[in-house]
């Protein structure tokens, strides 16, 4: 939403945004007022006593303004601390009544708002957002029969099997308690220490170290409900379901390094990544699918489908799309919306249901709980961001922030005030929550099914399924990460566990750290799921919201540079003239080139693609200017496209690319030249198409495939 565009006129201005509408307040062009609306007349000096005197405590505008300014922060969330969030809609493709009644998945195209927030985990509000760690994918359907969320992830499955760790999970995960270290990583002692202590976690462990940790947008990665639940159909019927998104433009990240560096050069990357791309048009769309399983398929797999650290392989039960969700309204007030969301796991409507996955379970009750100190008390459903668009009508009353004149009495049953609210459906089937008739026996007893006790199974089909290129990354991630950890005993045990996943994956660890590769298990299998590689998750995105950079310098052949622009920006991606100063460039035949970026503010890891143009003069400056060396050895060790016209292969030969690139050779490896700036284009296009190339030569670590 461009900021000052009148919601009320935009096309898609849906119920929750009406809603909005009622809560929005801009200031025109009023007098600045007190909180009680007294209009004040100066707000940059003290009342005092004489001009060089003390401050007089009767001044109660000064006295208000620096109390609310000293009450503004509340409680970060205790984990997904740093996020951004924003507004679309979702649409089913077809009816889904034949699983579940849900009203908002009974007919094609019927529109349903939603507030989607993306997060980190570990990392506070102002920590980077390129760290590695899993990613929050929590959306909010604001449904008319009532607020759905799904509070999902970027990776299928979690670190532990049962709620009651969490707090020891998220504990060990977190800054360490004595200096509060490290910030927004993995990278230390006491995650470690739990998780070899805590072999459930190693199949989330083999996602948290592949470059699925490392997205290269919220816009580009996949989401799942994680858990096994329910739809229930009219009838009655349950249907198990698992819940994923699929990015419309694919599943692509960055490489650990790159990550490393943009940390630094743009903390915000992810979160500018999304606002810039909604505000320019180019809305992130994501398709959502079901795995769905027949009641009495219950136990027809190897794994529990109430374990949260277990898929179904999509080659055992597929993906079904059932609708797709479009983001096209960034948020007004980062505050106000995306910090006082608040979303819970039983928000469920009538057709969507839980399971007893005991992770579930434990997180339906501390959503609801987390956000009572969060959002200091009962009533954060009555802020805009959280009120559902259907008629809420309760007896609960009072608490802190109330916003509501709610008239009448509040107790049940009553006569007096005409029996209201009374209770719902009474004779109707629809629209109302009836919990799934479950039939429940057992005995009181803390045990872990004997069901939920293979832990490596599925870390193996993980470790199976790569790439070369996947398994060297996931190989580099655990020894960076084991490398940070000091105690030789936490590493030891960590890398012996490993040995139950792959003896290569364990071996390529144990080396990098130093210690003997240890004995792989006799048990390991070799079976593998295509769909977990990254190589198979492409989307038909073709190469629009792609960033690309431009090195210029005065001299450059501008007219070659309009070309493949001009055949880059059709494809919509984005194309920035980076050049030592702001301003121009002169081309060598007098022709001018706008600069968009002075070079010393940017970096390479800021863009996606790269070309290098040609023209004497200008590739002579760029030689002298290690930044531009830089930014070329960067994109060429990241994996990213390169396209180099005639002289600016000598940048390519500054920043020691292998010779087997500087030739006719290289475009298969994403290094393409030539100076047809028609080919260029073509063969640029279809390798950002590709996103990166990570079989370079030099690129893959012998010792960690
Ligand atoms: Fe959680 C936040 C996702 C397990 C307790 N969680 C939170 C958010 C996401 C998830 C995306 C951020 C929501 C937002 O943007 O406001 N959490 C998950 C997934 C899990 C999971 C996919 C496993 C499948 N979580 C989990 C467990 C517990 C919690 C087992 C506790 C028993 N999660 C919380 C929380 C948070 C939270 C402490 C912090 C802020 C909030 O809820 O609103 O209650």
């Amino acid at each position: 939403m461009t900021s000052g565009t009148p919601h009320s006129q935009r096309p898609d201005h849906d119920d929750k945004d009406r809603q909005l509408d009622g809560f929005r307040a801009a200031p025109e062009s009023d007098a600045l007022t007190t909180d009680q609306g007294v209009r004040v007349d100066d707000t940059d000096n003290a009342l005092r006593a004489g001009a060089r005197g003390p401050t007089l405590l009767e001044d109660f505008h000064n006295r208000e303004k620096l109390t609310h300014f000293d009450h503004e922060r509340i409680p970060e969330r205790v984990v997904h601390a740093r996020g951004a969030g924003a507004y679309g809609h979702f649409e089913p493709y077809e009816s889904l009544a034949e699983y579940t009644c849900a009203d908002f998945l009974q007919e094609p195209g019927r529109r349903t708002p939603v507030f989607v927030r993306f997060s980190t985990v570990q990392g506070p509000r102002g920590s980077a957002d390129t760290v590695r760690d899993v990613r929050g994918f929590a959306t909010k359907f604001y449904t008319r029969e009532g607020n759905y969320d799904l509070v999902g992830n970027n990776f299928p499955v979690f670190f532990i099997q049962d709620a009651i760790k969490f707090p020891d999970f998220v504990h060990a995960v977190k800054m360490e308690p004595h200096n509060e270290m490290p910030t927004g990583a993995s990278a230390h002692d006491t995650f470690w220490d739990f998780c070899s202590l805590q072999p459930e976690s190693t199949h989330m462990l083999m996602w948290l170290m592949s470059d699925r940790a490392i997205p290269r947008s919220f816009r580009m990665m996949q989401g799942f409900g994680v858990h096994t639940f329910r739809f229930v159909n009219a009838a009655g019927r349950g249907t198990f379901v698992k819940f994923h998104w699929k990015p419309l433009l694919g599943v692509n990240s960055l490489v650990w390094d790159e990550a490393q560096i943009a940390a630094g050069r743009d903390p915000d990357f992810n979160r500018r990544d999304l606002w810039e791309a909604i505000e320019a048009g180019n809305y992130p769309e994501y398709e959502l699918g079901v795995q769905l399983v027949a009641e009495e398929d219950e136990d027809a797999f190897e794994f529990d489908l109430l374990d949260a650290t277990k898929i179904i392989p999509e080659e055992q039960v597929p993906v079904q799309p059932i609708g797709r969700m479009v983001l096209d309204r960034n948020p007004q007030n980062f505050f106000a919306e995306t910090e006082q969301v608040a979303f819970h796991t039983a928000n469920v409507v009538p057709g969507i249901d839980f399971t007893n996955d005991p992770l579930l379970q434990g997180r339906n009750f501390s959503y609801l709980d987390t956000q009572l100190i969060r959002l200091g008390g009962p009533n954060f459903s009555q802020l805009p961001v959280n009120r559902p668009i259907a008629d809420v009508n309760t007896n609960h009353r009072d608490g802190y922030g109330q916003q509501v004149i709610q008239q009448g009495n509040s107790y049940f049953p009553n006569s007096l005030s005409g029996g209201c609210p009374a209770h719902a459906g009474a004779g109707e089937a629809s629209g109302v929550f009836r919990h799934y008739q479950q039939p429940v026996a057992g005995e009181k007893v803390r045990v872990r099914s004997e069901s939920f006790k293979d832990h490596y199974s599925q870390a193996t089909l993980f470790w199976n399924s790569m790439s070369d290129w996947e398994k060297a990354h996931i190989v580099e991630a655990f020894r960076f990460e084991l490398g940070k950890v000091g105690s030789d005993e936490v590493r030891e045990r960590m890398v012996a566990n490993l040995a139950n996943v792959h003896g290569d994956l364990s071996g390529a660890v144990a080396a990098g750290l130093g210690l003997p590769a240890p004995q792989a298990a006799a048990t390991i299998h070799s079976f593998s799921s295509p769909a977990l590689s990254q190589e198979n998750l492409g989307g038909d995105g073709g190469i629009r919201t792609r960033k690309v950079a431009v090195l210029a310098a005065d001299g450059i052949d501008v007219e070659y540079v309009e070309a493949v622009r001009g055949r880059l920006t059709e494809g919509g991606a984005v194309v920035e003239v980076l050049a030592a100063n702001e301003g121009s460039v002169r081309g060598s035949d007098s022709a001018v080139l706008t600069v968009d970026r002075a070079l010393p503010t940017m970096g390479s890891v800021l863009y996606d693609a790269l070309l290098v143009p040609g023209g004497k003069q200008a590739v002579q400056t760029l030689l002298d200017d290690p930044a531009a060396v830089r930014f070329v050895e960067e994109s060429y060790r990241h994996g990213k496209p390169i396209a180099v016209q005639g002289e600016g292969e000598q940048l390519l030969a500054a920043a020691r690319l292998p010779a087997e690139v500087l030739n006719a050779a290289g475009a298969e490896q994403g290094v393409i030249s030539g100076d047809s700036a028609q080919d260029v284009a073509d063969a640029f296009v279809s390798a950002i198409e590709r996103h990166r190339f990570m079989r370079r030569p030099g690129l893959l670590n012998p010792g960690a495939v």
